[in-house]
């Protein structure tokens, strides 16, 4: 396995943002998961300096979707307002763009629709298949479109599903296969996230055996979003079932971290997952 970070973690805690890359590389990270927002040439340049300096890697790009910001509010691939769809459209290339000129291998979508288009509550209800193909559907021409654009960047565009607060259309790995295989492009695949996969899974295992060899890149944060370890998430099987499947790609953590505690949370949580793979890989 390799090991990798989300920049977007450290937004509360440096600023410069590049001050995260020397702790990484002490606590053995391979490579760090870079933001989907615009950056100045200026800044993406220094970035790959302190990169190359801490012998670190990109492992692809975090795409920017729904409530992270009001600019990210305003990505909804699924929108009825074609100007919307068209931002959305925008910001999915440079992205592309940004991963390819970093050498990073994934950049991941979620399917984020205007507000109020559902007006369910989802402690209790969700969509049915019928209700979230129907709304997906139109969108299927132009994830192919960007799904054959990253290919000429050699980059993968990942489908991540995500938890159902925060947007239905594509929670389960089920979801996003049928989405691939509708997409049906080599550089189109599926991004899992243990935390999302705890809220809408019915097994770890069966999820990421289901997504199988479309299975590009994973997300690890406990049940709380802290580093894996922190709370109560089975890592063991999330492991075991990656390994059946030959998983060799990035593990990219993607916790909540706080200033007080952030040093000792990452050194905790890659060395608890690195533990339980060894016991697999040896066992
Ligand atoms: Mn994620």
């Amino acid at each position: 396995m390799k090991y990798s970070v989300t920049m977007s973690s450290f937004k509360e805690i440096f600023e410069p943002l590049t001050d995260a890359l020397p702790v990484l590389k002490r606590l053995n990270y391979d490579a760090v998961e870079f933001i989907g927002e615009d950056q100045s040439s200026r800044d993406l340049n220094n970035f790959t300096e302190i990169l190359v300096a801490h012998d670190l890697k990109v492992s692809g790009v975090t795409g920017m979707w729904g409530n992270v910001s009001s600019k990210a509010g305003t990505r909804r691939l699924l929108s009825l307002d074609g100007s919307m769809v068209e931002n959305a459209k925008r910001y999915v290339t440079r992205c592309i763009e940004l991963c390819g000129q970093l050498g990073g291998q994934q950049f991941n979508v979620c399917l984020f629709a205007d507000p109020g288009t559902t007006m369910l509550d989802f402690s209790h209800r969700v969509l049915s298949q019928r209700q979230k193909l129907k709304l997906v559907e139109k969108s299927i021409p132009l994830l192919r479109s960007l799904a054959n654009y990253a290919k000429d960047y050699g980059v993968l565009l990942l489908l991540e599903p995500l938890n159902r607060y925060a947007t239905p259309y594509c929670c389960t790995a089920a979801d996003a296969l049928r989405i691939c295989n509708t997409v049906d492009q080599p550089s189109f695949g599926i991004l899992l996230d243990t935390f999302h996969m705890n809220i809408e899974e019915d097994s770890f295992s069966r999820a990421i055996e289901l997504a199988g060899v479309l299975l590009f890149h994973m997300h690890f944060a406990d049940n709380n979003r802290k580093m894996p370890g922190s709370a109560h998430l089975d890592f063991t099987s999330v492991l075991k079932a990656l390994h059946n499947i030959k998983y060799q790609r990035y593990i990219s953590f993607e916790p909540n971290l706080e200033r007080r505690s952030y040093y000792n949370s990452l050194k905790e949580g890659i060395a608890y997952i690195k533990g339980i793979d060894s016991t697999i890989s040896t066992g």
